[in-house]
């Protein structure tokens, strides 16, 4: 169990973002991360407004937009700075170094200029990470690298568990943290454990996503932040639904830490 406090990890951190975090999460004693799986930029927007004061970041598939204009992304970074959470685009990047550097900064999205958080796939080699490091772009910026998936029948094995950990680790100016299902950092507390497939509701999709509760996720799978979509976006009430999220999160932290002591 990763027993030490925010407000520890924070100054063991070595990336600015993963620090930030970290102090934000303290802060507004949330650790939930709310996937905003929406198609519509107004839709976005608005839930954006709604569920700010509740999470720490906000991820982001841009590219599913059916109506992005570079337009939505002023008010959607003025709403993060007003709320105090950071943007976060899951493009997990997977190609070679120099096709990276051009989806990263360029193109329509320009998710360099936005987003300073992102995540990766260490499929293809440190390559990858050369490249969102170089690119033009924020002057801080964090990735989260993918080394487990929630999905049922992924082709992840062991060693590429293993071999993810020590690439993330060999990058720690540029290394936020992992995407993972389980404790995988418990040597290197400077690191964040981020956690998709959470919901209350149900244990699975009917297209391979699987679900874990909130306590199990902190208590059991080592999360720091839990990644919640559908749980939230498909409530009737998903402001209510973020803070009722955030204080199941927020308590089963609690007890993590408290149960050293
Ligand atoms: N996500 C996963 N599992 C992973 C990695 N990423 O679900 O292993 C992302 C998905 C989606 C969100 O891309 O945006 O987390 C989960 O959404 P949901 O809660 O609606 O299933």
């Amino acid at each position: 169990r990763l027993i030490l406090s925010f407000e520890a990890r924070a100054k063991l951190a070595k990336n600015p973002i993963s620090e930030q975090l970290f102090k934000i999460m303290r802060c507004k004693q949330t650790t939930l991360c709310v996937a905003v799986d929406i198609l519509n930029s107004t839709d976005l927007l608005n839930f954006a407004e709604r569920v700010g004061p509740h999470i720490c970041a906000l991820k982001t598939h841009i590219d599913i937009l059916e109506d992005f204009h570079p337009n939505l992304l002023q008010p959607l970074q003025e709403i993060a700075k007003s709320h105090n959470f950071l943007l976060f685009e899951d493009r997990k990047f997977a190609d070679i170094g120099k096709t990276v550097e051009y989806q990263y900064s360029k193109g329509l999205y320009k998710i360099s200029s936005w987003a300073p958080l992102v995540t990766v796939h260490s499929l293809m080699g440190r390559g990858v990470l050369d490249a969102i490091k170089t690119s033009e772009g924020l002057e801080k910026r964090g990735v989260f690298l993918l080394a487990e998936a929630s999905a049922a029948g992924n082709l992840i094995s062991d060693n590429y568990v293993k071999e993810t950990i020590k690439m993330a680790e060999e990058y720690p100016e540029l290394i936020a943290g992992v995407v993972c299902q389980n404790p995988l950092f418990l040597n290197n507390p400077g690191l964040i454990q981020l956690c998709p497939g959470v919901q209350m509701e149900n244990k699975q999709d009917n297209l391979g996503q699987r679900y874990n509760s909130p306590l199990t996720v902190v208590l059991e799978k080592g999360a720091d932040i839990a990644v919640v979509g559908r749980g939230i976006t498909q409530s009737s009430d998903p402001a209510c639904a973020a803070e009722r999220y955030k204080k199941m999160l927020w308590d089963a932290y609690l007890q993590r830490i408290e149960s050293s002591s």
